[in-house]
């Protein structure tokens, strides 16, 4: 399969899922580097106004969610196959539940260095303050809730080296994200927090070593032209 567009950027974690994917995959791919904030005036055009990160263009035809996109490159390219057993409801897990606890750790810890334009633009984006001290505030109870989390991966690792089974798939890019995630925000932080897991930090380990296939950068006026 050729002609993967994906617009992301390297610090989005839901796009690190979608190129773990096209790596455990094997899969050539063409990267556009998008804005973090808005404006994105070569995605919005292709999306009709959709503005968040990833995007999948293949040709005309654009995807937008990682679960919609992730979906889309099993069918399109299915071995090895990696939905295997609970794997999507894996996904919706880490992107609601375990997302929902790691983004305030995060942001409680880096809040106050955060650009006032970053701030300003996820504040329009969601309708909410994006409110530091709130989760700060909230960091106290977010960790221990984190670490219960990441203990359900420390239990899925204790009869074989994925939580897929013998081989790597989709649960496994998906738990990862959130602790590729912090620890990518703050090592150490991911360190205690991960502390006595031991099966986790080597599954991590290998995790990190399935690469993201063969990348190529395109311009965005590249990947309007070609849509
Ligand atoms: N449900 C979406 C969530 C995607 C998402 O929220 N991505 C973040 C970046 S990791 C984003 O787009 N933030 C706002 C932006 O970049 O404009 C998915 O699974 O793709």
């Amino acid at each position: 399969m050729s002609g993967l567009i994906l617009h992301h950027y390297d610090t989005s974690p839901f796009s690190e899922k979608v190129r773990l994917m096209l790596g455990l995959k094997g899969l050539a791919w063409d990267s556009v580097q998008a804005p973090v904030i808005m404006p994105k005036p070569e995605l919005t055009p292709l999306t009709g106004g959709y503005r968040r990160i990833p995007v999948l263009q293949i040709g005309a035809d654009i995807y937008c969610d990682t679960q919609v996109i992730l979906a889309e490159i099993e069918r399109r390219a299915p071995g090895p196959s990696l939905a295997l057993g609970p794997a999507w409801a894996v996904n919706f897990w880490a992107d609601r539940l375990f997302f929902g606890v790691t983004v305030p750790i995060i942001f409680g810890e880096l809040g106050d260095a955060t650009p006032q334009d970053f701030i300003a633009d996820r504040e329009k984006l969601s309708g909410r303050p994006f409110n530091v001290e709130a989760m700060k505030a909230a960091a106290g109870i977010m960790r221990p809730q984190w670490r219960a989390q990441a203990a359900w991966i420390e239990e899925g690792l204790a009869g074989a080296d994925w939580l897929s089974g013998e081989t790597p798939g989709l649960a496994d890019i998906a738990a990862y994200m959130n602790i590729w995630f912090l620890a990518r925000s703050l090592p150490d932080l991911a360190d205690e927090l991960l502390a006595g897991f031991s099966r986790t930090q080597a599954w991590r380990g290998r995790v990190a070593t399935i690469g993201h296939g063969e990348r190529r950068e395109i311009t965005g006026g590249k990947a309007l032209v070609v849509a």
